[in-house]
This record gives C-alpha cells, sequence and structure tokens, in this order.
C-alpha cells in the first residue's frame, strides 16, 4: 500500500507528515535518510519517517536560538493566548489524532479518544492559561532597597521522550516550556513520531513563529545523544528509562546545562483487607492494563493482604482474561498490541524470568495467536511472585504484566511498598482513614494515590524520587523547571554605600 491508500485506510483525512520540522518548515534530513514507521497491529510499514543527523540538530538549535529573542519578550498573555488557540486546533483535528496515535502506537481508538487527545488539549489549555500568572515576588529587605525576582525562560529546551504517550508528551512538555517563554528542540521517540509531526503542522497554524518549536525525529543513540550533549542547548527534559536518563546526565555536563528526568516505575499497588474490594479489583486493572501496561506509573506490583489474597484474585484473574485485545482502529479494542515488536519480546522474556525463580503465571504469559499473531500482542498477564525481592517483583517490566505479592500486616505492606530502587506512583485501597494517609506519608515514591489509581491532572505535580528520576512536570513546579530566577536590587533612597569613605 502507498501512503495514501494508509491514510485512507486509517480513516485520516489529512497527509501524514514524515519530514523534521525546523524553522517553520517540513524538511528532509539533510543526509536523506529516513526510518521506517510500522503499524504494531501487523508490523506493516505505515511510512518512513526523516531521519535527524547532528547537522540538522544544529539547525533546529540555530533556528531556536534565532526565535527566542523575540518569543521570550512575547507578552505572556500573547504566548497563552497561541497555546489556547492551539488546544483549539486539538479539538477540531481530534479524531484525525486520535486515529493517527492509534496507527502509530497501538492505543486503542477508544483510550485515544476519550483520553490522549482530551487530555493533549487539556494540557497545552492548562499551560495556555499559566502563562500570564506565573510571575516573580518582592522580598522584605534592608530599609531603602527593593528586591524583586523574575523568573525567566532558560533559553533552548531539548526535549527527548518516549514512545508511549507521544502525542501526550508533547503537551506534558511542551505546554510549559512555550508558556514560560522558552524555545524548543524536541526528539519525539524514532518508533512513533507521527502524532508530534501533526502537532508540529497544528502549531504553525495557530500561529506559533518559525523556530520556536522544532521537531526532529531520529535515533536515541544519534539525535538524542547529540542534543543532551549540543552547547546551544540550555536545558534538557528526558522521559524514559532511567538508564538512558544516567546517560543523558553524563552527555550533559559539558555546559552544565539544566537536567529533569522522569524515568521508570514499579508502582505498589496495595490492597489491605478492608478496602471495597470490587473498587480495588476495577482500580487495580485500569492501574496495571491500560495501555497495555506501557506506563512508568503503572501498577505493576499488586500487593494484596493475605486475608482477601483469593477473594480479590477469583475476580481479578476472568477479568483480565475478558479484556478483548484486538486492532486498535476497532472500537471495541480494550487492548491493542505493544508499541513494537522488539519490546513484546522483552516483555514476553519476564515469563520466563518469573518461572525461573519460582513465580506462577496465574494467566496469560504469551502473544495471542489467530488473527493478532502478526502484530505485537501480549495476552494480560498476571504472575505471582515468590518474593518481593524476585526480579519480576524489581525490574520494570512495561507491559501488560502484574506481579502479585502477599503481606500480612502494615510494616510488610510498606516494606514491600519501598523494596525498589524506584520510587514513582503508588496506590493503596484502605477505608481506614489512618492507614491512608501514614502510609501516603511513609511510601517513597512522587505520587500516592487513596483508593484511586493513576488519575494525572495539568495542575497536579507529576515526578518522582529515587532512580525514577528529579524534577516535575505539571502545575506550577512545571513553570518553575522552565524558568530561572533572577534577583534584582534597587538602591530606592539612592543612599550612597558607606564603603571606602574618604
Ligand atoms: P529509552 O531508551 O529510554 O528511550 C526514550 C527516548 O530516549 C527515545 O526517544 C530514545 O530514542 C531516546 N534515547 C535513547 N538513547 C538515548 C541517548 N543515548 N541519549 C539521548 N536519548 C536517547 O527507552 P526504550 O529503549 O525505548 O525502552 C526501554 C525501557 O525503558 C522500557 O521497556 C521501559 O521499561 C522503559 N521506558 C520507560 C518510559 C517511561 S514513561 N518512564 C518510557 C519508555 C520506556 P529512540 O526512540 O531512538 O530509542
Amino acid at each position: 500500500m502507498d501512503l495514501s491508500d494508509i491514510q485512507k485506510t486509517a480513516g485520516l483525512r489529512t497527509p501524514i507528515r514524515n519530514q523534521l520540522f525546523i524553522d517553520g518548515k517540513f524538511v528532509d534530513a539533510l543526509s536523506g535518510e529516513t526510518l521506517a514507521t510500522l503499524n504494531p497491529h501487523d508490523n506493516s510499514v505505515i511510512t518512513h519517517v526523516a531521519m535527524a543527523g547532528k547537522a540538522d540538530i544544529d539547525l533546529a538549535v540555530a533556528a531556536a536560538q534565532r526565535a527566542f529573542p523575540k518569543w521570550s519578550r512575547l507578552p505572556a498573555a500573547e504566548r497563552g493566548r497561541l497555546l489556547l488557540k492551539l488546544a483549539d486546533l486539538i479539538e477540531a483535528n481530534a479524531e484525525e489524532l486520535a486515529r493517527l496515535e492509534s496507527l502509530d502506537t497501538g492505543h486503542p481508538l477508544k483510550d485515544s479518544r476519550f483520553l490522549d487527545v482530551p487530555r493533549t488539549a487539556g494540557c497545552y489549555r492548562y499551560f495556555g492559561g499559566m502563562a500570564d500568572k506565573f510571575q516573580g515576588e518582592t522580598i522584605p529587605v534592608e530599609a531603602g532597597f527593593l528586591n524583586y525576582t523574575l523568573r525567566e525562560p532558560v533559553g533552548v529546551v531539548g526535549q527527548v521522550v518516549p514512545w508511549n504517550f507521544p502525542l501526550m508528551f508533547t503537551s506534558w512538555k511542551m505546554a510549559p516550556a512555550l508558556a514560560a517563554g522558552n524555545c524548543i528542540v524536541m526528539k519525539p521517540a524514532e518508533i512513533t513520531p507521527l502524532s508530534s509531526l501533526k502537532i508540529a503542522e497544528l502549531m504553525a497554524e495557530a500561529g506559533i513563529p518559525p523556530g520556536v518549536v522544532n521537531l526532529v525525529p531520529g535515533l536515541g543513540s544519534v539525535a538524542g545523544q547529540y542534543i543532551a550533549e549540543h552547547p546551544g542547548i540550555a536545558k534538557v527534559a528526558f522521559t524514559g528509562s532511567t538508564a538512558t536518563g544516567k546517560r543523558i546526565v553524563q552527555a550533559s555536563a559539558g555546559n552544565l546545562k539544566k537536567v529533569q528526568l522522569e524515568l521508570g516505575g514499579k508502582g505498589p499497588n496495595i490492597v489491605f483487607e478492608d478496602a471495597n474490594l470490587q473498587a480495588a479489583i476495577n482500580g487495580s486493572a485500569w492501574a496495571i492494563f491500560h495501555n497495555q501496561g506501557q506506563a512508568c506509573i503503572a501498577g505493576s506490583r499488586l500487593v494484596l493482604h493475605e486475608k482477601i489474597a483469593d477473594a480479590f484474585l477469583d475476580k481479578f484473574v476472568p477479568l483480565a482474561q475478558s479484556i478483548r485485545l484486538g486492532n486498535p482502529m476497532d472500537d471495541a479494542t480494550e487492548m491493542g498490541p505493544l508499541t513494537s515488536l522488539q519490546h513484546r519480546d522483552r516483555v514476553l522474556s519476564y515469563v520466563e524470568v518469573a518461572r525461573q525463580q519460582g513465580g506462577e503465571i496465574l494467566t496469560g504469559g504469551k502473544a495471542p495467536g489467530g488473527a493478532l499473531s502478526g502484530g505485537c500482542y501480549v495476552e494480560p498477564t498476571i504472575v505471582r511472585a515468590k518474593s518481593f525481592k524476585d526480579r519480576v517483583a524489581q525490574e520494570e517490566v512495561f507491559g501488560p504484566f502484574v506481579t502479585v505479592l502477599t503481606f500480612k500486616d502494615d510494616a510488610e505492606a510498606m516494606q514491600i511498598a519501598n523494596g525498589t530502587d524506584y520510587g514513582l506512583g503508588s496506590g493503596l485501597w484502605t477505608s481506614n482513614v489512618h492507614r491512608a494517609h501514614s502510609f501516603a506519608r511513609d511510601i517513597y515514591a512522587g505520587m500516592v494515590w487513596i483508593n484511586c489509581y493513576k488519575r494525572v491532572n495539568p495542575g497536579s505535580p507529576f515526578g518522582g524520587v529515587g532512580q525514577s528520576g528529579y524534577g516535575r512536570e505539571m502545575g506550577f513546579d512545571a513553570m518553575r523547571e522552565y524558568t530561572q530566577v533572577k534577583s534584582v536590587w534597587v538602591n530606592i533612597d539612592a543612599q550612597i554605600p558607606p564603603h571606602y569613605k574618604r
């Protein structure tokens, strides 16, 4: 099939963008090289996307540097207005974006329509509104002096994002950076560049000036690494694996970039004996199976009180088995394929890891056959581990794969919850107010959900501790991350300094 046929089959009205976006124009890579983007449903080629090399990134950084003086001095309300316009355009193109995202990533269309697209528009809108509400302070200093702070943009910001929520991550990363007056060079994941290129097109339509945002799809080891190293980039914001995050920190040392890292997780999702069991069962399925488990905040460790473990699993296992796997473009599909074959194989390799350490596969553990055998599918998988120290209870699998552990009292639940190097999302289900708040206090994590899981909102800080990274996305915290403070002193009484009087 050629590109226009693929476009029609996927129900897309507009052409699929497959070039770099630099200085307000879609262009080929200087080398002419491209990368194939595959449909994870059947591994067919959707299109070949231009692959940025170092020379392209130099052009993108130069364009961003040229755009910065004007963009950063634009009235904040005007930057906000452009982001609000972008949010409106995203809504006007909602079906198009949802279809493109599902085609490229494997997200069920239902999720792309009701989660990814509205959340993306909502995030641009939130930071559009924020642009002129984020301000400095006046500090009460000695008599005769005025001291105030300016929150200034950092400059050209490099952003490197993964493949699990490519559309949404454009907004998490770009909206606060733009609201604060920065210019951007963003590298989407090599396997999922399509929705971010569509966002670049909508940004141009909204009137965001050339050079303010540059999109450079390419290889992490080349384009991503070079963004982290580039002396013209003042900050790098990264979402992805902890291993790559560490490489980015090292690469950024050359010009002492500001670094923000949103890395992996192994979210504990604890169900106490006093929980509303049905709510916990449904919430725990959402916690792990949404987006095929490809979420850093997934509740991938299901930690059950031993008194309710059997009753819980008696309902949880059939619920997992009933999830409708299928082509993401079908309205009825509840779980699509993983985003690449390589990742599917990595997820399935953990089934063997579990077995080797005495784990019991309660359901799943394999790729489905039949019509789905040519895609990147994995059945919802539930594994009961022997110990919280087992590899499947420690390492991020990043798939529809949940590890069940049991505990006998609160102390053991806390030991398990805090028993990994990660500290990102966490959840607990209980009707005991004291227990809820004492766990919220003592869990080593950036986010805690009580009687719910995986809630996100553009106003609520998102990020982790430990091996899950540092810095926060969303809310006022994100604006702090994308600005630096300047302290200004004014001698308001025109005092002559008393020193060196002659
Ligand atoms: P990563 O390697 O971390 O990829 C994330 C992004 O970083 C991609 O854009 C990638 O480019 C880029 N990248 C790779 N090497 C780089 C380097 N040396 N310098 C700068 N950027 C670089 O993740 P992955 O390999 O796709 O997935 C591996 C595992 O990471 C997953 O199984 C999962 O456990 C975890 N992961 C976590 C998250 C979140 S949200 N925390 C997201 C994705 C994956 P390419 O696209 O070219 O690789």
